[in-house]
C-alpha cells in the first residue's frame, strides 16, 4: 500500500488519538490537527477522562521516541476557515479524516447555547474543510465520521446510506429517510448533507462513516505505552452506554438502564474503528463519489448489553444489579432494528465482537484508575430531553460537591461526593 499523507483532524480525542497512531504505524505520514476545546468542555462540566491522557506534544514526542514515527501536530480551529485554507493549501493531503466535532448527544440537548455551539462547531468546521478542498485539493479523500444516529429507529431495515425507492411507478435511488435524536445528531445529518452536496457540484470524493457507540479503550498501538492511552469518558454527559456500564460494575453500583431497556444500537470495538478507517483511507472513494459505510460489528439492545457485563461479572462469582431510571431522553425503548453493515466487511473488516475478555479487560482497566472516578457522574443523567440541563451537569462555581439530582422512585439520596474517594472506590470493590 502507497504511503499516504493524512491529516487527522481532532486528533487529541478519544478516537482520532488511536487513529493517528494506526496510521501511523501503517507507515502513513500523519499530521495530527485539534483545537483542545473537548480539554475545555470538560472543565466546564466538571468532567473527565477516566484514564489520564497527557498533552499533546507529550504524546507525538513519546510516539517518536518508542517507534521512531513522526506525527506532525498543530493547534488549529476548524471553524478558522482561513487557517483550514492555509493547512489544505500546504499540506495537500492524499486523504483528511474528520472526527473534529462536538460529539454528545446531551451535551447538545442542556440549552439553547449548547445546541447552537455544537451545530455551529460541527456544521461550519466541515463547510470549511469542503470549501478549501474544492479550491487546493479537489482530489483529496474526505473521510468523516457520521454517526448511525443519523437513521433513527425506523420500523424497516437501515440500508447504507441510500435506498431504492418505487413511488408512482417511477424509482430511484435516494438518501435513505432520516430521524436523528438529538441536535447533535441533526448537526451529523447536516454535515451529511453537505458533503453529498460538495461531492456532487464540484466532484469532491467522500466516506461518511455512519459509526455505531464505540466501546474499549486499547488498540495495539495504545497498548504500547501507558503515556500512548487514549481518553475514555464515562460521565453522564460524555460517556458511552458500555463504557458507562463496565465502570458502574467495577464499582459496584446498579447499571443504570435508561427507560425499559429495548434501545438498540450498532455497537463496535475501538480496534474495529481503527481498521475500519483504515479500510476506507486505503479504498478511496472515486471522483464525484459521495459513498456511506455503516461502521458498526454487533447490535444490542442496552438491557442486553447489561446483561452481558452481569454475567461477565457473575463469572468471576460478583453480582451486579441493574437499575431502570426514567429516560432523560425522548427516543423509542422497544423497536424493530435490523441495519446493515456489509460493505465495510467487503473491504476486509475482521471483526473483534464483543465477549467476556472485553468487558473485564475494561473493568481491569477501571479497577486501576478508580481513585480517578467521580461517582455522582456515575448514578443519575443530569440532561434530560425536555427540559434540558439539571443544575448538576457543570462545574460548581465554588467547587463545592453537586448536589444529586435523583429522578429514579428507587434510589436513596446518597451523600454527594465531589471529588474522587480512593478510600470509597476500594471498599465499593
Ligand atoms: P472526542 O470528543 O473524544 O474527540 C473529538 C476531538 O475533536 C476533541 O479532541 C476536540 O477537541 C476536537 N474538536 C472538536 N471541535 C473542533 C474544532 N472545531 N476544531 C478542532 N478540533 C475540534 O470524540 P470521539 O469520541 O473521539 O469522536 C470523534 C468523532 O467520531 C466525532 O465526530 C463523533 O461524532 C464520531 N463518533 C463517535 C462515536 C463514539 O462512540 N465515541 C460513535 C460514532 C461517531
Ligand atoms: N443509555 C443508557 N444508560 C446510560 C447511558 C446511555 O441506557 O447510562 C442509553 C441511551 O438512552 C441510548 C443508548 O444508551 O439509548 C446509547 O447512548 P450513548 O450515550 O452510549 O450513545 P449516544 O448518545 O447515541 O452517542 C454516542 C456517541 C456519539 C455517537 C453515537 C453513535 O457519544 O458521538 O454519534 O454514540 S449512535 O448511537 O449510533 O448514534
Amino acid at each position: 500500500m502507497a504511503k499516504k499523507t493524512v491529516v487527522v483532524l481532532g486528533v487529541d480525542g478519544y478516537l482520532g488519538w488511536a487513529t493517528a497512531l494506526h496510521l501511523s504505524q501503517a507507515g502513513h505520514d500523519v499530521v495530527g490537527i485539534d483545537s483542545l476545546v473537548r480539554r475545555r468542555w470538560d472543565r466546564e462540566c466538571g468532567t473527565q477522562s477516566l484514564i489520564p491522557i497527557k498533552r499533546m506534544p507529550q504524546r507525538v514526542a513519546l510516539w517518536k521516541r518508542l517507534t521512531g514515527r513522526t506525527i506532525r501536530w498543530r493547534p488549529m480551529d476548524l471553524c478558522d476557515a482561513r487557517a483550514v485554507t492555509e493547512l489544505v493549501q500546504e499540506i495537500q493531503p492524499d486523504a483528511l479524516i474528520h472526527f473534529a466535532e462536538q460529539r454528545s448527544a446531551p451535551f447538545s440537548m442542556i440549552d439553547l447555547p449548547h445546541a447552537t455551539l455544537t451545530q455551529v462547531n460541527n456544521v461550519v468546521g466541515t463547510l470549511n474543510l469542503l470549501f478549501a478542498l474544492r479550491d487546493y485539493a479537489p482530489h483529496a479523500h474526505l473521510i468523516k465520521l457520521g454517526t448511525m444516529g443519523e437513521y433513527g429507529t425506523p420500523n424497516i431495515d437501515i440500508e447504507e446510506g441510500f435506498l431504492t425507492i418505487t413511488h408512482n411507478g417511477r424509482q430511484d435511488r435516494l438518501p435513505f429517510p432520516m430521524q436523528p435524536g438529538s441536535f447533535y445528531h441533526l448537526s451529523k445529518l447536516h454535515d451529511s448533507h453537505n458533503i453529498q452536496f460538495a461531492c456532487r457540484i464540484w466532484g469532491l470524493r467522500a466516506t461518511d462513516l455512519h459509526q455505531g457507540v464505540v466501546y474499549g479503550n486499547h488498540t495495539a498501538e495504545v497498548a504500547m505505552h501507558p503515556g500512548l492511552a487514549t481518553r475514555f469518558d464515562y460521565d453522564a454527559i460524555w460517556g458511552t452506554v458500555l463504557n458507562r456500564f463496565c465502570i458502574q460494575a467495577a464499582l459496584g453500583l446498579p447499571l443504570t438502564v435508561y427507560g425499559k431497556g429495548g434501545q438498540t444500537r450498532g455497537f463496535l470495538d475501538i480496534r474495529d474503528t481503527v481498521a475500519c478507517v483504515r479500510l476506507a483511507l486505503e479504498h478511496p472513494a472515486a471522483k464525484g463519489e459521495y459513498r456511506v459505510f455503516n461502521q458498526f460489528t454487533e447490535q444490542f439492545s442496552v438491557k442486553a448489553l447489561a446483561e452481558k457485563v452481569i454475567e461477565a461479572r457473575a463469572a468471576h462469582g460478583l453480582k451486579t444489579s441493574m437499575l431502570h431510571l426514567p429516560n432523560p431522553r425522548v427516543e423509542r425503548e422497544e423497536h424493530y432494528y435490523n441495519a446493515k453493515h456489509q460493505k465495510l466487511l467487503d473491504l476486509g473488516l475482521q471483526p473483534h465482537y464483543l465477549g467476556d475478555t472485553l468487558i473485564e479487560s475494561v473493568i481491569k482497566t477501571v479497577e486501576q484508575h478508580a481513585a480517578r472516578v467521580d461517582p455522582v457522574e456515575l448514578e443519575q443523567p443530569n440532561v434530560d430531553w425536555r427540559r434540558g440541563g439539571t443544575a448538576a451537569w457543570r462545574t460548581p462555581v465554588d467547587n463545592a460537591p453537586r448536589p444529586v439530582v435523583l429522578v429514579s422512585p428507587n434510589s436513596r439520596p446518597r451523600r454527594p461526593l465531589r471529588s474522587a474517594d480512593p478510600t470509597r472506590a476500594a471498599q465499593r470493590r
